[in-house]
């Protein structure tokens, strides 16, 4: 079985239901919509395209593309075909994709006129192993006539995704995702929150991560559900189309709650969500009052999960049972968690280690990188597998429900974008005069952290100039929101630099 089947059974049972439908906030009236006959006829055509201009098995191919149909068409014709999607966030600069496309050496870049601004950056050495560039806004040019592709043999071992996540060592590291490995999160999901295929999710969330494209997308092609595709989130339309029964799930990051829950205070009357089956919130953790507010608010009690890049979702509050704040929930069907101690032993409920995880949901490693790959797992004496997290944790002794108390590395989560500091402090130094960087999260209302900075200098530093480099060489969500310039990094006896010492956490 392969990816590909799950769509297969929503065309099969219902061709005529409304698969996906696109809208644009900013260009008011466009809308475009397909069916599941539709979407599948469309998907073939790519498919035999792609397949025609030499995408074969294996062969990855990045995607630097916003939110739209022809994201969902082509990645379902790339994972039929075998090919592996390789999404790239849309707001990494020249210096964050070139890394990438070399790194899986994408055969192809497929992208759109909208980003033509960073693509007029790449050179032809940021591009050196792509055979092709190809642009969605051109497609009628290369889609051709042919309406279906050779079958490729698919299995579920095969990869169907690449997914860049931030290394510790200041590269991103791209995580194997296989076709099981995605199954495992959608039937997990499928079941655990009773998904239907009545069920019209409203979706603004980047298709770059897995929260968008695997929780959100993925889940309503397996159910046979409307994906309502938005190009990002609109806190407007957000209200107005949940408020009048146009969906029935929505699926966030905390920064979309901040937002709502400050509209809804001032919002008189409320909107109506009784058409609402599911609010969901991941990718970075809920602080229990905006929870408990947005229920005062709406009456309705967001449904908490946790999941990785590496793992697709591993936990999650019960959507039956009681939803507390606060709190990840249990683990979902298929994934096994424990929590243990530095030495690698399990620590009873109440006590405070490193979570675990195992299951089908569990990726393949690190592309090319054996030895990140060796030290991200652990046997355990019955030689059982284990996937470290890197996520602190505690299990709540009188319900089971897990709760996340930080994490072992020092990942800084940003609206639900993950920022690695090292990748910062590396490109600050860099910069001219600058001798030592040391980046740390500081809280934000918005965002929940953002990164701050502390630098040693040799002599002055041109703020300005640091400013715009900075800006030409990170996506903007990374940008150190804060300057701070001192004589010393704190360090302790082995020379690390002491993190905790710095203001900002
Ligand atoms: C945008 N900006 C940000 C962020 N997003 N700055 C910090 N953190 C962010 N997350 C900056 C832009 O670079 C820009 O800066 C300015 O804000 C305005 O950009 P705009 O696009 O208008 O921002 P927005 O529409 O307000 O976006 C906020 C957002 C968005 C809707 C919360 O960030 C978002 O969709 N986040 C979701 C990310 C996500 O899906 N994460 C899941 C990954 P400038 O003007 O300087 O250029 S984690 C995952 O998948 C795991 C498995 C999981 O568990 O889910
Ligand atoms: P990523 O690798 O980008 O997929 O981010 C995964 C990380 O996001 C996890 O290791 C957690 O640290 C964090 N995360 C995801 N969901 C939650 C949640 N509900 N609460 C707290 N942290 C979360």
């Amino acid at each position: 079985m392969n990816l590909s089947t799950l769509f297969a059974i929503a065309l099969e049972h219902a061709p005529e239901k409304l698969a996906l439908e696109f809208a644009d906030a900013e260009q008011p009236g466009r809308v475009e919509k397909y069916t599941y006959r539709e979407l599948h006829a469309a998907v073939e055509r790519w498919a035999a395209a792609l397949q025609r201009i030499g995408l074969q098995k294996g062969d990855r191919i990045a995607f630097f593309l916003g939110n739209r149909p022809e994201f969902a068409i082509a990645y379902l014709a790339v994972i039929c075909l075998g090919g592996v999607m390789v999404p790239v966030n849309l707001r990494y600069r020249k210096r964050e994709i070139h890394h990438i496309l070399h790194d899986c050496t994408a055969k192809f870049l497929l992208t759109e006129a909208a980003q033509q601004p960073v693509l007029d950056e790449l050179e032809a050495d940021d591009l050196a192993a792509v055979e092709r560039v190809l642009l969605v806004d051109e497609a009628e040019s290369w889609l051709g006539a042919t309406v279906t592709p050779t079958p490729v043999l698919v299995q579920g071992e095969d990869l169907a995704l690449i997914m860049y996540t931030s290394g510790t060592t200041g590269r991103s590291k791209g995580a194997m995702i296989t076709h099981n490995n995605v199954l495992a999160t959608v039937t997990g999901l499928l079941s655990a929150w009773a998904w239907e295929r009545e069920d019209v999710i409203l979706l603004p969330l980047p298709l770059f991560h897995t929260h968008g494209l695997i929780v959100g997308l993925h889940c309503a092609l397996a159910a046979g559900a409307t994906t309502r595709l938005r190009p990002k989130f609109d806190l407007a339309e957000t209200l107005d189309v949940l408020g009048s029964g146009g969906a029935t799930l929505f699926f966030a990051v905390p920064t979309i709650y901040f937002r709502l829950v400050d509209a809804l205070r001032g919002m008189q009357p409320k909107p109506d969500f009784s058409r609402m089956r599911l609010f969901c919130a991941g990718s970075a953790p809920l602080p229990a009052e905006t929870h408990n507010e947005f229920e005062q608010l709406t009456g309705l009690r967001i449904l908490e999960r946790y999941g990785m890049t590496e793992t697709g979702m591993n936990f999650s509050n019960p959507y039956a049972g009681p939803r507390m704040a606060g709190t990840v929930g249990i683990p979902l069907p298929g994934v096994f968690g424990r929590i243990v101690d530095g030495q690698g032993n399990p620590v009873p409920p109440g006590v405070e280690g490193e979570l675990l995880v195992r299951g089908s949901n569990v990726f393949d490693g690190y592309w090319q990188d054996p030895e990140k790959t060796a030290a991200s797992f652990s046997t355990d004496a019955d030689g059982i597998r284990w996937f470290h997290t890197g996520d602190l944790a505690r299990q709540e002794p009188e319900t089971g429900y897990v709760t996340l108390l930080g994490r072992r590395h020092e990942l800084i989560i940003s609206g639900g974008f993950n920022i690695y500091p090292r990748e910062i402090e590396e490109m600050l130094c860099t910069f001219a005069g600058v001798a030592e960087a040391a980046v740390v999260g500081a809280p934000h209302p918005d965002w929940g952290e953002v990164p701050v900075a502390y630098l040693v200098c040799n002599g002055g530093v041109d703020e300005t100039a640091l400013v715009v480099y900075c800006r030409s060489q990170l996506a903007s969500f990374k940008l150190p929101r804060q300057f701070h310039y001192v004589e010393q990094l704190p360090r302790n006896a082995m020379g690390k630099v002491q993190k905790h010492l710095l203001p900002g956490r």
